[in-house]
């Protein structure tokens, strides 16, 4: 058995373009985890059940107008909002893949014209991923996929601007998959990667927070 309740879970971080296969991937490494024991939930942001989360999500859906300052701060409250949670249950042992995080707020946020570095300042303090997998696709063959929805971010032209952003926030801890391949090869190459994760942060490796 894998799970030892001494030892903590690992902070695993999916990010992307849209339609670039984070939601798939977190249940299929959901299922592979669970499937070998581990303790393990998949979380994602905005979480649109907590009240800041209905905020952004009648935002997202163009049935409110907010300032783009004011909108950054929601969807960074939204993950303070789940802080102290995420703590006891990475420390309790269990695993959290999470499909988008501080990351996603501050690409797309700069992508607005905002200041990356006033866009990151909310973000400090934030518990820091122990991995952050970028699924890496061409904005053009994302927006082949499924077609994009009505919400205010599925737009060519504004996804290039996003990609360019997470291209400036990228650092080598990041391991970036080419998300143009097929579903089960994405999932192949994740599964090594965070297999790897959660042996290190079971052997205890340290939990630290954004960005230090
Ligand atoms: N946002 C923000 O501004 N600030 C923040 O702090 C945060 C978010 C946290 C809502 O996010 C928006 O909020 C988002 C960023 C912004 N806006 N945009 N754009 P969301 O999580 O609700 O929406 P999303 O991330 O865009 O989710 P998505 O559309 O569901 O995309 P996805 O999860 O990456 O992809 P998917 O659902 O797994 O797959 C999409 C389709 O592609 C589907 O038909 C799949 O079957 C297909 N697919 C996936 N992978 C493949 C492969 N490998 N081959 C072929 N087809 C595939």
């Amino acid at each position: 058995n894998n799970h030892k309740s001494d030892s903590r879970g690992a902070l695993i971080v999916l990010e992307g373009l849209d339609r670039s296969g984070k939601t798939s991937q977190s249940s299929r490494l959901l299922s592979y985890l669970e499937g070998l024991n581990h303790s393990v939930e998949s979380w994602r942001f905005p979480d649109r059940n907590t009240g800041v989360g209905q905020m952004i999500s009648s935002y997202l859906a163009n049935e409110s107008q907010l300032d783009d300052h004011t909108i950054h701060l929601l969807f960074s409250a939204n993950r303070w909002e789940k802080r102290s949670l995420m703590e006891t249950k990475l420390r309790s042992g269990t695993t959290l893949i999470v499909d988008r995080y501080s990351f996603s707020g501050v690409a797309f946020s700069s992508a607005k014209g905002l200041d990356i570095e006033w866009c990151k300042a909310p973000e400090i303090g934030l518990l820091a991923p122990d991995l952050v997998l970028y699924l890496d696709i061409p904005p053009e063959k994302a927006a082949e996929r499924g077609g994009y929805g009505g919400e205010r971010y599925e737009q060519l032209e504004f996804q290039r601007k996003v990609a360019h952003s997470y291209q400036i926030l990228r650092d080598a801890s990041w391991k970036t998959v080419d998300a143009g391949l097929p579903l089960d090869d994405v999932e192949k190459q994740l599964r090594e990667m965070v297999l790897d994760c959660v042996t290190t942060c079971q052997k205890g490796k340290v939990l630290s927070k954004l960005w230090s």
